[in-house]
This record gives C-alpha cells, structure tokens and sequence, in this order.
C-alpha cells in the first residue's frame, strides 16, 4: 500500500493545551506522524510519496470560505495586534447569539469559527493544515486512477472540523475533502468509517443532509466523553440525508468483542449503501493506553479491523485521525494496514 506523506506536518505544534485548570503540553504533537511513518518504512509497507499540490476550491466545497482565510490569517493578525505565542479562542458561540454574522475583531472570529481551546493556529499551523488535506486528497485522487488503498498519513488530523468549525485538534476535514474528491472524480456513492475513539462531529455535520456520503461512526458515548454535543444513536441524517448517518456509541471500557460487534454492524451498513470507494478515518486512540481515551483495544485487534475491512471488497482510503499512545502508534496504526494487504 502506498503512503502519502508530508514533512510539513511538523509545522504545527501546539503549545499546550488547557485541561483541568492546567496548561498542558499537547497530545497531537508531530511525533505522532514521524512514528507512524518510521513503521510504515520499518515493516516496508510500500513507496512512500508526497502530496500533490490542491487548489482552494478543493477546500471550499466543503469548507466555508471564512473559515479557510480565518486560518490561512489569523496568526499573522494576532502578531499585528501585538501579541505572542499562537493564536487560541478564548469565547464562543452560544445558541442565541448571532450566527448570520461574522464578528469583525479575531477574537469574535477564533471564537465563531472554533469549538475549543485545544486547537491553537501558530505562525506556520496553515502550511501544516493544508498539506494534510493535500495528503488526503492526493490519496483520493490515486483511488480514483485505480489503486486498491491508499494511506494518506495526514496530520494534523480531521474529522472534528465542520463546515465553519475548527476545533478537537483539526482544523479541515481531511476525510471529508478526500470524499468529495472521490465524488467529484466520478464515483456515485462513497461511504466514511470512522473508527476513531472520538465522535466524528464534523465529518456527520458536513454530510447530514447528504445521501451520496454515508457516514458510519464507531467512537465513545458522547453522554461521557468529547465532543460531548453531537455523536448519539438517535442522529440519522436529515432531509435527503435521512438514513444515511450511523452512530454507535460505546461506553467507557469498551473492549474488543464489543467493538467488533459495532464493526460488524458498519460493514453491514456500509455494505447496503453499496458505495464505490471507502474513506476510513483512522484513529488509533480506542488503544488500551490511550493517555486520552477510555476503550481497551489490544494492538493485535487493529490488524483484525484491517482485515475485516478489506473484507468489504472496496477500494479503501485510510486517512490518520486520532491516537495519543506514541510509544506504541507506530505498531497500532500500520497494524491496521498490514491486517488489510495481507488479506
Ligand atoms: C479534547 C479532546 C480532543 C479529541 C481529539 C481526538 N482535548 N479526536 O483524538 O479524535
Ligand atoms: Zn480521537
């Protein structure tokens, strides 16, 4: 399988982030992506290559154009303003507050675009965003020429930002903008599966009222864990996309014959919907170490999830999400696509 990849990744580095009254070094930090791709190389996975270079439009069907400029700028605005450090929100959009209108000062702005204070813009953030949605979109345009699967290592991860939101540590929906560039090339249907602990908000928001993109989550119970406001079993899609959004929650301690129980589930679903190519957002933090997360996934079972998604017979996008145990992220993640070649 043939992995692409970018060195501009390290770009991003978050100062901190601020968690239980405590500025924290951050979790998604750039040894994620350097371990992964040292396995990759270590178990020689296949060629590794660099990402091809997407115009702004590529972002702007899915994305909001104020969003895209709000990170594409704000760092260079905070520094304007006389500040320091990276740029992080410190208020936001309540229900009842103004949603038609874009607040002119950044902080209105950090504000009305982000969800939380996890996910700070620095002075080279937008160099690192956009070749991560180049990564996932050069994976999708190589699954549209042909190959099977494609791993697009992209960092900073994706699936928490919507339409107009950045926040949980993504800033563009890396899999989203892969899965419309599938469409866009002529497929008919295209299915995402996201198996990352967390609630794949923005990838649901975006596509909820869609019924060309199912969107299939397997992630904690939102009634116990981040992103705490979207993710439960009773959201299905909306309007044209009624039917076409699964969510299965899972509590806190899930183990492994439960969540292949809700893998099984979304095979079968992803199956029905009948799709031409598979975006998977590959988180690896359902890890039994994850220092963030709650579910006990043994590093063996990732290479089942590779195999049993190969076992859908669709060519397969896996797209790097979430997964914060970096001594053992390397093995975890290229489990998952060994598991798939090898079937
Ligand atoms: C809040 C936790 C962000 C979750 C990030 C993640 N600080 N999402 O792994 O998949
Ligand atoms: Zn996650």
């Amino acid at each position: 399988m043939i992995t692409v990849f970018s060195p501009d990744h390290a770009l991003h580095q978050s100062p901190g982030e601020l968690i239980y009254s405590e500025f924290v070094p951050a979790f998604e930090k750039p040894e994620r992506a350097a371990l992964i791709l040292a396995r990759v190389k270590e178990v020689g996975l296949g060629e590794v290559r660099g990402p091809d270079v997407f115009p702004a439009e590529a972002l702007t069907k899915i994305h909001a154009p104020g969003l895209v400029n709000l990170l594409m700028t704000a760092h260079e605005e905070w520094v304007a303003m006389g500040r320091t450090g990276a740029a992080y929100p410190y208020t936001w959009a309540a229900r009842g507050m103004r949603a038609d209108r874009v607040p002119k000062n950044l902080d209105g702005r950090l504000g009305f675009y982000g969800f939380d204070c996890g996910t700070p813009i620095t002075a080279t953030s937008w160099r690192a965003i956009k070749a991560s949605a180049d990564v996932a979109l050069t994976g999708a345009e190589m699954i549209s020429a042909g190959e099977r699967a494609v791993f697009a290592l992209c960092r900073p991860p994706g699936h928490h930002a919507g339409s107009d939101h950045f926040g949980g540590y993504c800033f563009l929906n890396n899999a989203a903008l892969a899965a419309q560039k599938l469409l866009d090339d002529g497929a008919r249907r295209v299915a995402i599966l996201d198996v990352d602990y967390h609630h794949g908000n923005g990838t649901q928001q975006i596509f909820y009222r869609r019924n060309d993109v199912l969107v299939v989550n397997i992630h904690a119970d939102p009634d116990e864990e981040y992103p705490y406001m979207l993710g439960f079993s009773d959201e299905s899609g909306e309007a044209a996309g009624e039917g076409f959004n699964l969510n299965l929650p899972l509590p806190w301690g899930t183990q492994w014959p439960e969540w292949r129980a809700a893998l099984e589930t979304s095979i079968a679903r992803v199956l029905a919907f009948g799709p031409d190519a598979v975006v998977v957002s590959l988180g690896v933090d359902t890890y039994k170490n994850d220092p963030i997360s709650k579910f006990r996934l043994e590093s063996e079972h990732f290479m089942v999830i590779g195999r049993m998604t190969a076992n859908l017979m669709k060519p397969v996008l896996f797209v790097m999400e979430g997964g914060y145990a970096v001594a053992e992220i390397g093995v975890n993640a290229v489990n998952v696509l060994t598991g798939f070649d090898d079937s």
